[in-house]
């Protein structure tokens, strides 16, 4: 049997109502100890059931708290759970936790409450997964995109194609039980079928995790141009502060400087770099190596231009080297004052200074990186280990259709390893390592 568990489950410092979580056989051994409430009887409890009541923090002083009871299997953990509520501070939470712990409990270890749940068959590893994901979710969409996960549609879909490879096996095992020609000839058919149904739903989850990646890290975003054009005018206008010295002297900018909105739910992160230009001047040239570097690996370059003026020299160089790119957004400054420069096809025009038309901005880069692209309502990936294990799983598959005409045992070895592989996610390949590598994630008290 299991021992029993406690832990604050509520973030540290934060919130009015901190909770405290007590799982195991034990529980209610020890809340009776503790807690009293003139409405309860420990031995006519009702689970999920508020209590008001007082928790004896030392022999002078009392807590008012509330407690309720899930008894197993009905609970998070499927064990016996006793949950605790109440108002007071960081002090008063850690004391009520320290009696628990004198009383009858040990200290969780982080994710164990998780762990438990998923032993007991309350949630998958997929879900398991995606409650890490929930926990450190730092924009919207990257939130929804790990509730998607934690409704455990993964596993389902995955597990499915577990189930279509067992009848596989079962159909291999078959014939080499009845190794008549035509049977093995029929079976060999279908089975590769499925491995190629199993190769399409794999690219599938594969491609749209790729671009679920804008979820977690955002999009970056590398505004370029030739000296004095207004870049850092331009950052500091679309981060709503003064974060990047801006002044009249063309090289004011010599260093990469980064920094993040959130724009429909995504974030975005912004790089101002140092204009680009030829230049003797050994600090300014650093710091045009990092800015056409940053260009590169950005999601979108923001190709600046100053509207006031012809384009020179520079301003061609540049454009052309961001012409490799694959998005570009070609931005004309300085609109406040008259132009000069010849209009040109999707362009978007601006003033840093006053702030006209950044909105326009942010539309372009979402429209262009996220919309048609991420399809929300389809299975998205946001663990680095799951995309791995698909990977792995696409490089298996192409070795079953490789070796298709090979003989059934190697090909049943193979499905074999496939079935093993795809059960990292669902759960269903009994291997310890993953399953203590996922827990060892979570936090404290869950
Ligand atoms: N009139 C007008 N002036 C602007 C605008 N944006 C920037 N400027 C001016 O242009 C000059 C250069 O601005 P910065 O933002 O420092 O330009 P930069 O591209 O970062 O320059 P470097 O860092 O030197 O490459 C400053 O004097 C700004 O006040 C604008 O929209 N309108
Ligand atoms: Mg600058």
């Amino acid at each position: 049997m299991e021992d029993t568990i406690a832990a604050i489950s509520t973030p540290v410092g934060k919130g009015a109502v901190s909770i405290i979580r007590i799982s195991g056989t034990d529980s209610l051994e020890v809340a009776k100890k503790l807690f009293h409430s003139k409405s309860l009887f420990y031995d006519k409890i009702l689970p999920r059931f508020m209590y008001l009541g007082n928790f004896d923090i030392d022999d002078n002083e009392k807590e008012k708290c509330l407690m309720v009871y899930f008894k197993a299997p009905f609970s998070y953990t499927g064990e016996d759970i006793v949950e605790f509520q109440l108002h007071g501070g960081t002090f008063v939470t850690q004391k009520m936790l320290e009696r628990i712990l004198n009383n009858g409990a040990r200290l969780a270890m982080p994710g164990e409450f998780s762990r438990r749940a998923f032993e007991n068959g309350k949630i998958s590893l997929d879900e398991a997964e995606s409650i890490i994901d929930e926990i450190n979710a730092q924009s919207e969409g990257e939130l929804k995109a790990s509730l998607m996960q934690s409704r455990g549609q993964l596993k389902v879909k995955i597990e499915k194609l577990q189930n279509e490879l067992t009848e596989c096996i079962a159909k291999i095992e078959a014939t080499l039980d009845y190794p008549e020609e035509d049977f093995e000839k029929s079976a060999k058919e279908e089975i590769i079928k499925t491995v190629e149904k199993c190769k399409d739903q794999i690219q599938s989850f594969i491609q749209n995790s790729q671009r679920s990646q804008y979820l977690k890290n955002g999009i970056n975003v590398a505004i370029v141009g030739s000296p004095n054009v207004g870049k850092s005018s331009l950052m500091n206008a679309l981060i709503g502060e003064d974060i990047s010295i801006v002044t009249d002297i063309e090289g004011t900018t010599r260093d990469m400087l980064s920094a993040s909105t959130n724009y429909k739910m995504i974030r975005i992160n912004y790089i101002d770099t140092a204009g680009i230009r030829e230049t003797e001047n050994k600090v300014e040239k650093i710091g045009i190596e990092k800015s056409k570097k940053s260009a590169q690996e950005a999601d979108v370059v923001l190709f600046v231009l100053d509207g006031s003026r012809n384009m020179s020299q520079e301003d061609r160089d540049i454009e052309k080297s961001v012409k490799k790119f694959k998005n570009v957004i070609k931005i004309v400054n300085k609109i406040d004052k008259k132009r000069i420069l010849p209009k040109m096809d999707n362009e978007i025009e601006i003033s840093a200074v006053n702030k006209k038309n950044i909105e326009k901005i942010e539309e372009e880069i979402y429209k262009i990186v996220i919309e048609d692209k991420i399809d929300f309502n389809k299975q998205i990936i946001t663990s680095e280990r799951q995309l791995e294990i698909l990977k792995t799983c696409q490089s298996l598959i192409n070795q079953i259709l490789q070796n298709k005409n090979q003989s059934m045992d190697i090909i049943a070895l193979l499905i074999k390893k496939l079935w093993n592989e795809l059960g990292k996610i669902t759960g269903k390949s009994e291997n310890e390592e993953i399953i203590d590598m996922i827990f060892s994630k979570f936090c404290l008290g869950k």
